[in-house]
């Protein structure tokens, strides 16, 4: 069947559960039988945005890029999952200008000591040890967003109530 595309866009600490989340919430759309696609920043450095860092201006443009394609391919017809730290209030707003309607921020919740805990890739000791500078939630900022769509606890809820939510979201305003 088809459906008018969308972004769902998840912001959040490294750690806190966004490519978790996407990749559970991507496998749970694909049983709808529409186009889902999922871009994750961190997966995303490694080709198309390989010549930007960790600068503010560098995670800017980050997101700035990820939010035209997503929105190229939301045009498409596709919901679109975008995991990316995203660190900014101000970039994640012009994100939103990118991708007009139809867009969704998710806010992927957990206490900075609970992502800590986790450290999936021991990039947290890392920072701690000096080794990584400029590390979000460390030496580098996140700003909470003020007003989401929707924010996931995921020190409360697991992944299959997580993506329950969001789904959840998407058809309570028409996406589905
Ligand atoms: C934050 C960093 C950093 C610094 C490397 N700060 O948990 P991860 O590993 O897999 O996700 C993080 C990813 C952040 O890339 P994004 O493209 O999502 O970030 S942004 O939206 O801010 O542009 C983390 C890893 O890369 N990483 N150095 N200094 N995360």
């Amino acid at each position: 069947f088809r459906h008018d595309g969308a972004v769902v866009w998840f912001t959040g600490l490294s750690g806190s559960g966004k490519s978790t989340l996407a990749r559970a919430l991507e496998r749970r759309l694909f049983a709808r039988d529409g186009l889902v696609t999922l871009l994750d920043g961190d997966t995303l450095r490694a080709g198309l945005n390989s010549d930007l860092g960790f600068s503010d201006a560098d995670r800017a443009e980050n997101n700035r890029r990820l939010a035209e394609v997503a929105n190229l391919l939301k045009g498409l017809g596709h919901i679109v999952l975008v995991a990316a730290v995203s660190p900014s209030a101000a970039a994640r707003g012009r994100v939103r200008e990118i991708v007009g309607e139809r867009f969704f921020e998710v806010h992927v919740s957990a206490p900075l000591a609970v992502c800590e805990a986790r450290d999936p890739k021991g990039l947290y000791a890392k920072a701690r040890a000096g080794e990584i500078r400029g590390f979000t939630g460390i030496d580098a900022p996140y700003e909470v967003p003020v007003a989401p769509e929707l924010v996931i606890e995921t020190d409360k809820l697991d992944t299959p109530a997580g993506v329950d939510r969001v789904e959840e979201r998407l058809v309570q305003a028409g996406v589905f």
